[in-house]
């Protein structure tokens, strides 16, 4: 029989001491509030308080000599605990811990959501000794009572920031354990192959070691490295999904590129004029489309004629987007088209390209033929000149096309990010991937020590993997990661 190896088992135990030493500061024993609702006027307003005086805080706040009932909505008169004057009267509910969101003995006001109320109740608060929760400060208590690990805290975190109906999605499987889950599980495999090759090291001079054990290894961590390795390669779809896909519109001057992008998002947050170089900054709009989120980028003209240094300029910035986007949409006046004598779509773009725009041929990219309502009467040449496949006909000017427009978009966007779904979870920050290729590496070690038998190598390759493992979910982790990662809470949060 194995069991976990001694030094395993104390590898672990630092950690968690570690972790937990850091963790237990002085502060750490404060009990802290916050308004947990958004600000300025509103019907309702949350305040939460939480730590080992939310009971005490609870009971002379209600004047009242017990808690209500835990978890139940009860309403209550809300006093100055000094003078005793009444502030409101609000609903109050009590959370024992464990069994609340922090973990700690948890309450929560919902008073009315004026300033001078919730100021009120605030300041009544201050009194009784309580603090001001930081930012972030609650959702880390949770994290730190292990209600949360790091990626359910990150996917609570999007959940609030989500704009989108799929990035909410995404950001809800995450919160829920969706991602925890999986990495778990893998950090499982990791830990029970490292006891038997720890165990291997501890007992191989003196007994017999059944060979079999470390074959099974081996295939274990043959199978995880493939597993881990397909999870890498998602083409960044569940982090394009959490920032936004960057759609960059460009083309020639006056092909109409503001004024489609005015129509995008709704209002006319780009100059439109009839002079050829009316557009000079970059542009950007977030937009919704199909509850995908969408970084959509107005850009100067692209002409090479211009002598004016700040159009110039213009045209530097354009192509810088168009290297950074993951989407293009590349708008032709199609009367300019038409003039050009050019036999395909794709001829006339490859001659106005004299930016020889890089990667733009390894990009999704969307052709938009606009300013149809000047071509009615040769729409019959049209047909031969047409990519039907990608192109689409528009005019700005009439709003013809548009939906047409939309749909193309959406199933660009479909294949750029992810449908999240349970069934296969997408990373969604650049620091997981960090910590998961680390971890391959070291399986990638382990897999090239095979046939060197050097069993102690093994152990020591194992162990690194399962440690960049637990950075990931947060059970191996250090004050500075935590505060990158808390600080993008609200206060109250
Ligand atoms: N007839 C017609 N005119 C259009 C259409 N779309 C845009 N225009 C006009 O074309 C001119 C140029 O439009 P813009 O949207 O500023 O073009 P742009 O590509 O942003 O131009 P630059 O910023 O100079 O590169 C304006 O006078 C628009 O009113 C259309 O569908 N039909
Ligand atoms: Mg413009």
């Amino acid at each position: 029989m194995l069991f976990l190896n001694s030094s395993i088992r104390q590898n672990n135990f630092r950690q968690v001491l570690l972790t937990t030493l850091s963790s237990y500061t002085f502060k750490r024993r404060n009990t802290i509030f916050a308004l947990s609702s958004g600000q300025g006027k509103c019907g309702v307003a949350v305040i939460r308080v939480s730590g080992p005086e939310a009971g005490t805080a609870l009971k002379k706040l209600t004047a009242a000599q017990c808690l209500p009932r835990p978890r139940t909505a009860v309403l209550r008169e809300i006093v100055n605990p000094i003078d005793k004057e009444i502030l409101d009267k609000a609903l109050v509910l009590w959370f024992p811990g464990p069994k609340s969101f922090t973990g700690e003995n948890s309450c929560e006001f919902q008073v009315h959501g004026g300033h001078a109320v919730v100021n009120s109740v605030l300041s009544a608060l201050q009194c009784t000794g309580l603090r001001p929760a930081e930012a972030g400060e609650f959702t880390k208590r949770a994290f730190l009572n292990g209600k949360l690990d790091l990626t359910e805290v990150e996917g609570l975190a999007d959940l609030i920031a989500a704009e989108t109906e799929f990035q909410r999605k995404q950001a809800y499987l995450q919160s829920e354990g969706i991602l925890s889950n999986m990495y778990n599980s893998w950090r499982d495999i990791l830990i029970k192959s490292l006891a038997h090759v720890e165990a291997h090291i501890d007992f191989e001079e003196t007994e017999e070691f059944d060979e079999q054990i470390l074959q099974n290894i081996f295939a274990d961590i043959r199978k995880l490295k493939a597993e881990i390795s397909r999870h890498l390669e998602d083409g960044c779809k569940g982090e394009r999904l959490r920032n936004g896909v960057k759609a960059v519109i460009i083309g020639e001057t006056n092909a109409g590129k503001s004024s489609f992008f005015n129509i995008l998002c709704k209002k006319p947050a780009s100059i439109v004029t009839p002079i050829e170089g009316t557009t000079r900054d970059v542009i950007e709009i977030n937009v919704d489309i199909n509850g995908y989120p969408v970084i959509l980028t107005d850009t100067a003209g692209l002409r090479s004629e211009t002598k004016d240094i700040v159009e110039q300029e213009g045209i530097q910035r354009a192509i810088f987007q168009i290297n950074q986007a993951d989407l293009l949409i590349y708008m032709v006046d199609i009367e300019k088209l038409l003039n050009s004598g050019c036999k395909t779509v794709k001829e006339y773009i490859d001659r106005i390209n004299e930016f020889k725009i890089k990667h733009s041929h390894s990009k999704e990219t969307i052709i938009i033929l606009n300013k149809i309502d000047l071509i009615h009467k040769r729409k019959d040449r049209m047909s031969d000149l047409l990519d039907k496949e990608n192109c689409l006909l528009v005019s700005c000017k009439d709003k013809d096309g548009f939906s047409a427009v939309t749909n193309k978009l959406t199933e660009k966007l479909r294949s750029l990010c992810l449908n999240p779904n349970k069934e296969h979870p997408s990373m969604t920050h650049i620091r997981h991937r960090k910590h998961l290729t680390d971890c391959l590496t070291f399986l990638e070690n382990f897999e090239e020590e095979i046939n060197t038998a050097h069993v102690v190598l093994f152990a020591e390759n194992l162990r690194q993997a399962v440690y960049h493992l637990g950075q990931l979910t947060g059970r191996v982790t250090n004050e500075q990661i935590l505060d990158i990662i808390f600080k993008d809470f609200c206060i109250g949060k």
